[in-house]
């Protein structure tokens, strides 16, 4: 084995790597659905994320020698960690890039790119790892000078992130950086997936409030009166976020009206797409469904006649072109199948 560079012994880095990695995915995946109090989850992934650096190079270059063997023989298994390493280094020069203040062309940010090489890298190590990994011996364990080159290598890991977070550019803690704020529709319009229906014409459009009320009803678009105003930022796992002051009509208003059931304990809101999103009852009360933005009314794109304002939660449950507002007992599970195959070949 190839000795050269710090005395990690192979199994502890690879042990490393196997955690960097399952702590950037988890993380990464569970920053999606993050609120305000979560930002120790972002610098757990950015963490995790620089310091597999240090140990994927440290890895390449002890086992170069392996893989210049195994090219020339056609391994498939060599083939396979030849395609490992290269997912594993997009996804973090990806993220880095991100980080740095990087963009590309094309449909996609560079965010989203970053994380489905992520997942991807999740999944090749997964088949690369069947018959890999062996049990560490005894005598390793108790290599100081091994311990402690880790330790430097981790926290070489450390410092790089602290430094690349002070040069990147200004972000909020999701890592997502500011566009449009107050001016009105001018900010992106995104879809979670799929989700690019026909203008709302708003005399065809009717709001109904069902589920476990007492008095189910049915508004068209002259009797929705938007008399509230929130100011409130949405912030798209793409990478973008907007502040605006929203105006429309506070749920608890609609909830009232209705007379919530006993049992009642979610709030679903419907789009005309079938994409669909449920809120915790007290948490539902305090949102907005707004007809306008910053006091234009609210483009198609941002979802005419009326779309969720769900402070503190991520832009993919600010539901557009709501339809339908259901009151019930049990969260709706089938909601996260909704959100990815709405629209869908339409
Ligand atoms: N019906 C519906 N609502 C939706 C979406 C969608 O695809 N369909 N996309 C969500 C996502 S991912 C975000 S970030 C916000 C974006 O809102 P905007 O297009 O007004 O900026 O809307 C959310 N609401
Ligand atoms: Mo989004």
């Amino acid at each position: 084995m190839d000795r050269a560079g710090p005395r990690v012994p192979s199994w502890l880095v690879d042990y490393s790597l196997l955690a960097g990695v399952a702590l950037a995915v988890a993380s990464g995946l569970a920053s999606l659905v993050s609120r305000p109090g979560d930002a120790w989850l972002f610098v757990l992934h950015g963490g995790a994320g620089v310091s597999l650096v240090a140990f994927l190079a440290l890895k390449l270059w002890r086992v170069r020698h392996r893989v210049r063997a195994g090219v020339r023989a056609r391994s498939g298994r060599v083939a396979l960690s030849v395609v490992l390493s290269l997912v594993a280094v997009a996804a973090l020069a990806t993220g880095i890039a991100w980080v740095l203040g990087a963009t590309v062309p094309g449909p996609w940010t560079l965010l989203f790119v970053h994380a489905s090489l992520g997942v991807v890298t999740a999944v090749v190590l997964l088949v690369h790892l069947r018959d890999r990994l062996s049990l560490p011996a005894r005598a390793d364990l108790r290599e100081r000078r091994a311990a402690l080159s880790w330790l430097g290598l981790t926290a070489a890991g450390a410092v790089a992130y602290r430094v690349t977070d002070a040069v990147g550019t200004e972000r909020r803690f999701t890592g997502s950086r500011e566009r449009g704020s107050d001016a009105g529709n001018r900010f992106p319009v995104t879809a979670w997936v799929a989700d690019d229906p026909d203008p709302v014409d708003p005399d065809e459009w009717t709001l109904t409030v069902t589920g476990l009320v007492e008095r189910e009803f049915e508004l068209d678009y002259g009797s929705v009166r938007p008399e509230t105003e929130a100011r409130a930022l949405l912030d798209c796992t793409s990478g973008w976020y907007s502040e605006h002051d929203w105006q429309g009509v506070r749920v608890d208003e609609l909830l009232d009206e209705a007379g919530v059931g006993e049992n009642a304990a979610w709030v679903q809101f419907r789009s005309v797409t079938g994409y669909r999103w449920s809120l915790p009852l007290a948490e539902a009360r305090e949102a907005l469904l707004a007809t306008a933005v910053d006091g234009e009314r609210l483009s198609h794109g941002h979802g005419f006649p009326l779309r969720l304002v769900a402070p503190e939660r991520r832009g993919f449950q600010w539901v557009k072109w709501v339809e339908e507002v259901r009151v019930t007992r049990r969260r709706d599970r089938s909601e996260w199948v909704a959100i990815n195959v709405s629209g869908l070949g339409e």
